[in-house]
């Protein structure tokens, strides 16, 4: 920068608000300026972007934390019954750039920035992703969190603030694999917190419990270790409203320092000991999605969030003044999956043992508190914690457990007598070496509600998950919540010149729409207006150019943008079968090595974007990252292909990343078997933004061919009815790739071959396809293949590709947040919008 003038921008705007000479000033200006001088200490003659980002966001956060305190003590007044989400992981990305949406303060921090110098696209980008989660899972919570808000919900959202996130992502260099590096996303600090540091409870682990043995249930649970929940609170500011939500997420800390006697001892390393086992329970996210290890680390974690939680609410349900059998009036919870399921039993332990509320009355309370949500079928995703391990770290709750248990098998045992298997089934321990605890079935029995994320997806788990407690409970326990994303993120802020030409299109203004999605239906009578086509199409093209400079930034590679764009970004899982999508793409490059110059350029010319991160410890999802990697660096570099074929794996996704990828896509890819993605999220966002799907017959893909029409999107594969007949063909009466998919088959070879790296790297991933196939790709290989064919033809067409994607966005006001949100607040939480009035 030597030679640039300093301060940036206007050195009289700058001298004026330094001084104090204020008055013609606007009072953004004044507010940023006034932090880059006492909050940040900083002088505006080496003021980088950083800085004023930092300044920019704490001048934000001031208006934030005003209208967050007016909505705290509204709702405090009104005293309405509130909900609470309970979620291991909130994925909110960046806060700036939806703040200032939310406030309806962009133009106004624009103008100011600009005036000291900066533009606001370029201070933007300088935060850091807040990644406290793995994928759908959490980026739905931080959705439920907008829509909350936006809605005027009395709603918190309690987690974890994890002094890690989730990993970043690197590529090896030399190998194409992926490394882990830590995600220190506190590094600088974070303007988006308020620490409350009076806000501490003291949460036990270990000791022992001694029951009254009065016949009322009760026990004393006592000794162990204790640890301090500190609170802190994020601000979550509605759109179009000033009411402004508190995610509220624990951190740990030890109780005492360290162990004074230890220290004066000597014994420096013991002192310490302990206050490291304390700081560690929310050190890390854990990275895994879809699997469960059993730590005791994540137990801990699990139980510190739960008590703390519901501590806190209990302290706010005190308040009130009401008996404690009217908490279930005041109170709804929702269990984010069966992370949060040790609540139920926490809230039994405080009612019986702190309460002495009778046992019977209790679970009444308890279970009309609670509402379970299960986002997978997978079954290496149900949580399962061994007998011995909770015995340890939480002995009163492990004694809680069983007595839950027996009653429930007892009422069980009434409507079924005799029917032993049916108990085995439904217990909530599993026989074993050792026993284990089913989180899932604790979480049916102690909730008053359960719902999947997607129609499908809602009826597997009533069929294939749960059939034993739908027969007992009755049907009406269990419903279907098909998931949401906020249009606000989704569209306006990662798509402003869609936005703006839905806004003048529809002519309402954006704050209607946006509010309402079903309003986007309005463009359908504009789809066959050449002038909107054009401006549709010229929309799409700016987002693919604006992805195209960011690759060739980051990967040194150019993109045309001429190319049609087909994405698959999540997490690698066999079951959301990238494996599908790269084998695809070399059947593609092969075939366009066999054909002759002038054939090729018949062929529709096409950009492939891969990205995702794999757990850790996943080695087959890690080796699929390696083989699109290694693949990507032949096709990029070969002459004969690479104007009509470029793959690319962007390298750390992220929130940010998918802001900037969903825009720019044509196509996306929702491939996974059928039956094993619960709903999906992304494949809402990409219609939203005009992206046409290719996909399987799974999760909400069906609702948005519902929607769209069926000729809008383009489906492939065998349907949920026929997945498991082929496992069982595979299994017993297995048929050869080279018979069941001569096209596959060659594909595997290729990769045999040794093309994109020799050794025999690629065996095992290939082995999964050749051996046992649980995922189905040989025989949804070739139905793929002809999905992807039709939509090369369909993109030929342009004005109707257009057309199809005007429709698509226009039919996705089911998907909004909004509508999932008000569905959970009327038939599961009976909570009311509640509205801060100015006084
Ligand atoms: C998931 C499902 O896999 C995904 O299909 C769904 O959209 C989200 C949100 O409901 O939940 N379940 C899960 O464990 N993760 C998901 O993304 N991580």
């Amino acid at each position: 920068r030597g030679k640039e003038k300093w301060p940036r921008g206007d050195e009289k705007t700058w001298k004026d608000a330094m001084r104090g000479v204020h008055s013609e000033l606007p009072e953004v200006t004044k507010s940023i300026v006034n932090h880059v001088q006492t909050s940040l200490a900083r002088a505006p003659y080496n003021l980088d972007d950083l800085g004023a980002y930092q300044a920019a966001a704490l001048s934000v956060r001031d208006n934030l934390i005003v209208n967050w305190n007016s909505t705290q003590l509204h709702y405090t007044r009104k005293a309405p019954k509130r909900a609470y989400y309970l979620s291991l992981e909130f994925l909110m990305g960046r806060t700036l750039s939806n703040a200032l949406l939310n406030l309806g303060l962009q133009p106004t921090y624009s103008t100011s920035l600009s005036n000291l110098g900066f533009a606001l696209e370029d201070v933007l980008v300088q935060e850091r992703d807040a990644a406290l989660g793995n994928g759908g899972l959490g980026r739905l919570a931080a959705c439920y969190l907008d829509s909350s808000a936006t809605q005027e919900l009395p709603l918190w959202g309690y987690g974890l603030r994890y002094k890690y996130g989730i990993f970043q992502q690197l590529i090896n260099e030399h190998d194409g694999s992926q490394l882990e590096a830590p995600d220190p996303w506190l590094e600088h600090q974070n303007p988006w917190e308020l620490p409350r540091l009076d806000v501490t409870y003291e949460i036990r682990f270990y000791g022992s419990a001694d029951r009254w043995g009065d016949g009322s249930g009760r026990a004393v649970w006592s000794g162990g270790q204790e640890v301090l929940a500190v609170a802190y609170d994020v601000m979550i500011p509605g759109y179009g409203t000033k009411n402004t939500n508190n995610l509220r997420l624990w951190e740990s800390k030890p109780k005492r320092g360290f162990d004074l006697q230890s220290f004066n001892a000597g014994d420096y390393e013991r002192a310490v000991e302990t206050s490291n086992s304390a700081a560690a329970i929310t050190s890390v996210l854990y990275p895994n999605d879809h699997t469960v290890f059993g730590k005791e680390l994540r137990l801990k974690q699990q139980y510190f969030w739960t008590a703390a939680s519901l501590a806190d609410m209990m302290r706010r349900f005190k308040n009130l003044e009401k008996p404690i059998s009217e908490f279930a009036e005041y109170n709804a919870i929702q269990l984010n999956d069966t992370h949060p399921t040790m609540a139920i039993v926490e809230l039994m332990r405080i009612l019986v043992d702190e309460e002495e509320v009778p046992w019977d009355q209790a679970w009444t309370i308890v279970t009309n508190t609670f509402f379970f949500t299960n986002h997978t079928v997978l079954p290496e995703a149900l949580e399962k914690w061994p007998v011995p391990l909770m015995t340890h770290l939480l002995p009163r709750h492990m004694q809680l457990i069983f007595d839950i248990n027996m009653l429930f098998l007892q009422s069980v045992e009434k409507q079924f007598p005799g029917d032993r298997e049916r108990l085995a089934r439904m217990s909530l321990i599993e026989e074993g070496f050792p026993q284990s605890i089913r989180m899932a079935n604790l979480a049916v029995i102690g909730s008053k509600k359960v719902n999947g994320v997607a129609e499908l997806h809602s009826d597997l788990v009533k069929r294939n998950l749960f059939p034993d407690f739908v027969e007992f409970y009755g049907q009406s326990k269990f419903a279907n919540v098909t998931n949401g994303i906020t249009p606000r993120r989704w569209l306006d802020q990662c798509n402003p010149a869609l936005s703006e030409l839905i806004t003048t299109t529809l002519n309402l203004p954006r704050e209607v729409w946006l509010k309402d999605l079903f309003k986007l239906e309005g463009l359908l009578k504009h789809v066959d207006d050449a002038k909107f086509q054009q401006r549709w199409a010229a929309v799409k093209r700016q987002n693919k150019e604006r992805l195209s400079n960011f690759v060739e930034k980051t990967l040194g590679i150019t993109v045309d943008a001429d190319a049609m764009f087909d994405v698959q970004v999540k997490r690698l899982h066999e079951y959301k079968r990238q494996t599908l999508n790269i084998l695809g793409v070399i059947h593609r490059y092969t075939t366009l090595k066999s054909m002759t110059p002038a054939e090729r350029k018949k062929v529709v010319k096409k950009a492939v974007f891969f990205a995702g991160k794999a757990a850790p410890g996943y080695y087959i999802a890690k080796l699929t990252i390696r083989l699109i990697v290694n693949v990507a660096r032949v096709i990029n570099e070969d002459p004969d292909t690479k104007d009509y074929l470029t793959l690319f794996f962007l390298p750390d996704y992220s929130v940010s990343l998918a802001e900037l990828l969903i825009p720019a896509s044509d196509i996306s890819q929702h491939i996974s078997t059928a039956g094993t993605e619960a709903s999906g999220t992304s494949n809402m966002k990409f219609c939203l933004n005009g992206g046409l799907l290719v996909g399987t017959v799974d999760g909400a893909n069906i609702e948005i061919a519902e929607e769209v029409g069926e000729d809008n999107v383009f489906f492939f594969g065998h349907l949920t009815p026929d997945v498991e007949p082929l496992r069982y063909q595979h299994t017993y009466h297995p048929i050869p790739v080279e018979e069941k998919s001569p096209a596959l088959a060659a594909v595997l070879n290729t990769v045999s071959s040794g093309i994109f790296g020799a050794d025999g790297i690629y065996e095992p991933l290939l082995n999964t396809v050749r051996q046992g196939d649980f995922y189905i790709l040989t025989d949804d290989f070739d139905s793929y293949i002809k999905a992807l064919e039709m939509v090369d033809e369909a993109y030929a067409d342009r004005t109707e590709w257009i057309k199809k994607s005007i429709r698509t966005s226009a039919k996705m006001g089911k998907f909004s947040s909004d509508r999932a949100i008000q569905d959970y607040a009327q038939e599961y939480w009976n909570i009311e919008s509640t509205k801060l009035v100015e006084e």
